[in-house]
């Protein structure tokens, strides 16, 4: 690991005026944007709503947090002295460890001094007159840019359901999403915690064995695989790194962009004994790579059941109480949610201070002064976090005010759900690119290479523009409106798109209801941007 000292602030000082690119963030793909935009020449600068560099590991901070995806592969690659560098220490880091990863890029590559934190945007809109952007902030910064490029993230603006009551609860309420950098102590408290998704299914472990009584509020239950999380063995590490461009170059065949054997194999042409061997491998291996133990799990019906029988069984054979197993058990397609990844979840329902409440069919009436009722009962609660997860894909974005030609809100444009052009740029928003939007496979995958082809392809863009003289790129309407409707029919195609998951937007009240990221997988997704370079950028009009 580099000896650099590590600066956790950041150090652009305010300064507005006039800017070739203005970049949204200063996560993963918000830093790796500035550091190419540096070498392109361009004076460019990251606006960050928080006091530090790391998105999502900046502001998801709960006990428990870390990436279900290994970090060896959850990482950058554009530096190869960073790969070789930097060392991973678990299979899975937990969130301080991928906080400390995002702060020495920072400081690696002396990203700070044009990174502007505290700073939230509050509206981007376009002018006509000048071709450029006009972007002002909550501290009243006024900016003016050739290019925006929202770096925003996908899961970034949490939700907190609007339960009546919430402001006169005495207690404390903490949401996962947005967890305060001060140490949070639960000891000797009575804690409930509304959710039980991936953030709650990491968290709730560690609550347990803080909490004097930990109250679960579960409306639906949720599929999860055992991490099996483990220090990285050094000679594995070593292994990698003497190849890592060769692991990088099988990840980007593989439809998750996520080095995984995926087996010719189909679940249901398979006997029940060797099924069961395979799955059985997979659970003990751990991890997301569960859903790959056979090809079909996730587009036939009957080899998911197969999936979701064992896993059900998984449960019982874990919870001692029958009835909290079953409460606990989904009968819904496994991996339509996003698959869940934990350590110790099923055995936490067996310890005497933790308690399941099914509010299904009671819905969370009110929080009280006191703490939380539903059914008629008040649970009396010392806090209460919200595991509530995010208005995904489009909340962040649609958090700014932002305006392009003829002063089009993008909140009318996506009225009916998010339509871009490749999940990189929108018709009469010109020269405003988005990293990892809706429409593309973004979340689907493994982020890092996702938002490194996408700032790649944004940089080779700008740097394409501005040798050929050219002011302005926007996506066609027509190329726009073939690109939504190939990503709903590819949606169509996968069981992914048949539940109610915040993928179609359904944990948000009122948001139109469309699959969102494309799921058609890396691979296809890259040949297609790959092509629309080589075919002068087709869908885009340039000028
Ligand atoms: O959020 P979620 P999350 N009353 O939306 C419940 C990524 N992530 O923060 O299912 C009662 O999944 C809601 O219930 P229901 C990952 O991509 C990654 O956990 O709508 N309950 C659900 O149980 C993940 O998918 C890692 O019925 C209410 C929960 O709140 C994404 O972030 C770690 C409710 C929300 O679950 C989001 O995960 C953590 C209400 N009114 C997260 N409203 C990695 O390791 C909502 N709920 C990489």
């Amino acid at each position: 690991m580099s000896n650099i000292q590590q600066n956790t602030a950041c150090s652009g000082e305010n300064s507005a005026g006039q800017l070739e690119v203005a970049i949204i963030g200063a996560g993963f793909a918000g830093m790796y944007m500035l550091y190419c935009m540096r070498k392109l020449g361009l004076s460019a600068r990251i606006y960050e709503a928080g006091s530090g560099v790391g998105g999502t590991w900046y502001w998801n901070r709960y006990p428990g947090a870390r990436c279900d995806v290994e970090s060896i592969q959850y990482s950058y690659q554009f530096s190869e002295e960073l790969q070789q560098e930097w060392e991973w220490t678990e299979k899975y880091s937990p969130q301080p460890d991928i906080l400390r990863y995002a702060n020495h890029v920072a400081d690696r590559f002396d990203l700070r001094r044009d990174i502007q934190c505290n700073t939230r945007v509050m509206s981007a809109v376009f002018n006509e007159d000048s071709h450029r952007w006009d972007i002002q902030t909550e501290t009243g910064d006024r900016i003016s840019a050739a290019f925006c490029v929202m770096a925003t993230g996908c899961l970034s603006s949490s939700n907190t359901p609007a339960f009546k009551g919430i402001r006169d609860y005495k207690g404390n309420i903490y949401h996962t999403g947005k967890w305060p950098h001060d140490e949070v102590s639960f000891n000797d408290m009575t804690v409930g915690v509304i959710g039980t998704g991936s953030s709650a299914i990491q968290a709730i472990p560690v609550f347990a064995s803080q909490a004097d009584h930990l109250f679960v509020f579960q409306r639906t239950p949720n599929y999860t695989v055992p991490a099996h999380n483990a220090a990285l063995d050094p000679e594995y590490v070593r292994d990698i790194k003497s190849d890592y461009a060769g692991l990088r170059a099988r990840a980007k065949t593989k439809p998750s962009g996520y080095d995984l054997p995926i087996p010719p194999l189909s679940a249901v042409e398979t006997s029940p004994e060797d099924r069961f061997q395979t799955f059985e491998s997979k659970w003990q291996n751990g991890g997301v790579g569960f859903m790959a133990a056979f090809n079909d799990l996730l587009v036939d019906a009957a080899a998911n059941e197969t999936a979701a029988e064992f896993v059900r069984k998984k449960i019982r054979e874990t919870v001692d109480d029958p009835k909290i197993a079953k409460l606990l058990s989904p009968d819904n397609v496994i991996g339509c949610k996003r698959l869940c990844v934990d350590t110790n979840y099923w055995e936490t329902f067996n310890l005497p201070n933790v308690t399941l409440v099914d509010v299904s069919r009671t819905p969370i009436e009110k929080i009280s002064q006191n703490g939380l009722c539903t059914n008629g009962q008040e649970y009396p609660l010392d806090a209460i976090v919200f595991a509530t997860g995010f208005d995904a894909m489009t909340g962040a974005l649609l958090n700014i005010d932002i305006r392009g030609r003829g002063g089009q809100t993008l909140q009318t444009k996506w009225e009916g759900g998010p339509k871009t052009y490749l999940g990189l740029a929108m018709a009469d928003f010109p020269n405003l690119f988005t990293i990892t939007g809706p429409g593309s496979p973004s979340v689907l995958t493994n982020m890092l290479p996702s938002i490194e082809q996408h700032v790649e392809w944004i940089t080779d863009c700008i740097s394409h523009m501005h040798a050929n003289g050219l002011e302005c790129i926007e996506a066609n309407r027509e190329a726009e409106n073939e690109w939504v409707e190939h990503v709903n029919q590819v949606a169509d195609l996968s069981l992914r798109s048949t539940c109610s998951s915040w993928y179609i937007g359904a944990n948000i009240e009122g948001k139109a209801r469309v699959f969102m990221p494309y799921i058609g997988g890396f691979p296809k997704y890259v040949e297609k941007c790959n092509n629309v370079v080589a075919n002068d950028y087709e869908g885009f009009i340039l000028n």
